[in-house]
């Protein structure tokens, strides 16, 4: 992969970072991601499919509801929103090569600053895209996904496409029609939805049955277009409880798997799982990958951390090695993202304020990716993991068990058999044992 840039460098004392090994002491060096080495038969870079999140890196000011925007960065500067667009996108790829992403992911008004005009946007986005193709060229690096930011512009107040006025559901499809082409002209490999305010404030004003359809409405229509435009990738739709709603419809990987059920788009639609928005729901990070890959839904991660302590979605990097091996476990049995890869849906903390600061949170993530995956890789090969776990079900492999998987007993049956065997022994989960599992190869 070459390094691309404008003319101007935003990182010039950063170099590119490469792979130095675990016993490195340089601060802009991999310590575990080494992209060609081969792991159960392919390449760390094909497993990971990394991807730099384009808002958070490159359009994140740093504000809070508190304060006003503390990273005040050189590509923010020119008057005219073309020019100020193209040296963001040139931060952006050099930023991308010289960490070796192969993948990027962005909203539209992430790319170039929208206005109130339908057509002058639809311009404004064919215009950057115009100069992200090049970039893509000459850089090797690709879009994972695109997407179109549905909750930031105040029409979206009552939300998009579940918006009670059809005239706002109108917009959210211009607008997702224009990234939808954005997307399709730069080779996307998929295309998101996530609902930021599909959903409501309060139950006694809206009528959710309605929303809900509108909702499935929304999705076919756009998932027709790009079909009909010649898009073969994927849809993925990416759970969130609450925030900004009170509730989302989208509420976990369950909700949203019965849903695209209900509504007919199984066939189209995976689940892009966020590792912030499980814990929002009330659950691990690794049960909403185990919902999604057990019904063949998982699509790809937006990688992220949450803080124990806080309740919100605080997009830290992740760094948590434990967590993310438990997380590689899943995602390997399952055989990979079905399309996707790892986004980085995170962002530098407001008082990170160094340009090396974006660079660091990127090689820490990179690195906890990697080496979780090489642990998970080991429990898989070398432990007693799956075989201890397939042990606990062995009664359904053969006799009685096996038949009443296969529908061959009946409840009947199940009282005559209980009377035959007696009061069963009880079985040990081994939880603690299991644990100690992860650690040994960690
Ligand atoms: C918000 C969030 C979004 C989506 C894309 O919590 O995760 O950035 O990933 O709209
Ligand atoms: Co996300």
């Amino acid at each position: 992969m070459s390094i691309t840039t404008g003319n101007q460098l935003y990182f010039p004392q950063v170099p590119a970072i490469v792979y130095e090994g675990p016993g490195s002491d340089n601060p802009f060096a991999f310590r575990w991601y080494d992209a060609s080495r081969v792991v159960a038969g392919k390449p760390m870079r094909e497993h990971l499919r990394f991807a730099c999140a384009y808002w958070h890196s490159f359009c994140g000011s740093g504000a809070d509801p508190f304060g006003a925007p503390t990273h005040l960065f050189a590509w923010n500067n020119k008057p005219d929103a073309l020019d100020r667009a193209r040296d963001k996108m040139d931060a952006a790829f050099e930023f991308i090569t010289k960490l070796g992403l192969p993948y990027y992911c962005f909203h539209d008004v992430d790319l170039i600053d929208f206005t109130d005009d339908i057509a002058d946007n639809e311009k404004r986005l064919q215009a950057i895209t115009t100069y992200a193709l090049e970039k893509q060229k000459s850089s090797g690096v690709k879009l994972l996904w695109g997407t179109a930011n549905l909750f930031s512009h105040i029409r979206y107040m009552n939300g998009a496409a579940t918006n009670p006025d059809f005239k706002v559901v109108a917009h959210a499809g211009a607008q997702v029609k224009a990234a939808l082409d954005a997307t399709m002209a730069l080779g996307g490999e998929n295309y998101v939805f996530w609902g930021g305010r599909e959903g409501y404030m309060s139950l006694l004003n809206t009528n959710m049955k309605r929303e809900q359809e509108h909702m499935a409405r929304f999705l076919h229509l756009a998932k027709d277009y790009a079909r009909q435009q010649g898009f073969t990738g994927n849809f993925f739709i990416e759970p969130k409880p609450c925030e900004p709603t009170k509730h989302q419809y989208d509420y976990d990987a369950a909700t949203v798997i019965g849903f695209l059920r209900e509504y007919d788009l199984l066939a189209d639609f995976k689940l892009n799982i966020e590792v912030n928005h499980a814990t929002l729901a009330g659950h691990t990070f690794q049960h909403e990958l185990q919902v999604a890959a057990d019904q063949g839904m998982l699509g790809s991660m937006d990688a992220n951390r949450g803080d124990y302590q806080n309740g919100w979605d605080t997009d830290q990097f992740p760094n948590n090695i434990h967590e993310l091996t438990e997380a590689m476990l899943i995602i390997l049995e399952a055989g990979g993202f079905a399309g996707g890869g790892i986004n980085f849906d995170a962002k530098i903390r407001r008082n990170s304020t160094d340009p090396e600061d974006l660079f660091h949170a990127h090689i820490g993530a990179m690195d906890s990716f990697a080496r979780a995956l090489l642990c998970a890789d080991a429990i898989l090969q070398q432990s007693e993991y799956r075989s201890l776990r397939a042990q606990r079900y062995a009664s359904f492999d053969t006799g009685e068990g096996q038949q009443f998987e296969q529908g061959k007993l009946s409840l009947t049956d199940l009282r005559r058999l209980a009377e035959t065997y007696g009061e069963p022994p009880l079985t040990s989960g081994r939880q603690e044992y299991f644990e100690n599992i992860i650690n040994r190869f960690i």
